[in-house]
């Protein structure tokens, strides 16, 4: 059976909510605490292992609970202006950042 590994960079305020779907429907995750490179704020990286055939209920699941935001960033964080002329810019952020790899090997020792 193929393995995937599925990726997928999610909101704090959405995990909860998530990672519950996710283990209600009998899939597996594990949670790193991570922080965005841009904004600079803690989100959380969830690992998923699945059978091929269940990427897609997966993505889906998280596509469903993860919620689109808006939020307000400095624009020299945005790299528009230089310092003290800066106005905040709005990003649209999420609702999930998702990569699907394939695992050549998936054991449990
Ligand atoms: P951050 O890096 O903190 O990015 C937060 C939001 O800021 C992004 O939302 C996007 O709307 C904006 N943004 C990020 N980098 C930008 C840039 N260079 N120029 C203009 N706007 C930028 P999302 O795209 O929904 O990403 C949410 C979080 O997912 C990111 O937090 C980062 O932790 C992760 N992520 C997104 N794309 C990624 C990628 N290609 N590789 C690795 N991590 C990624």
């Amino acid at each position: 059976m193929k393995m995937k590994l599925i990726i997928a960079i999610v909101n704090n305020d959405d995990v909860k909510n998530v990672t519950h779907q996710l283990s209600s429907a009998g899939f597996y995750a594990t949670k790193l605490s991570t922080s965005g490179g841009f904004l600079d704020e803690g989100n959380t990286t969830l690992l998923i292992g699945a059978e091929e055939e269940k990427v897609e209920r997966i993505i889906s699941l998280i596509e469903e609970y993860a919620n689109k935001r808006k939020q307000i960033v400095p624009a020299n964080l945005y790299g528009e202006f230089d310092g003290f002329t800066a106005f905040p810019v709005e990003v649209t952020v999420g609702g999930a950042t998702v990569f699907v790899l394939d695992v050549e090997q998936f054991k449990k020792l």
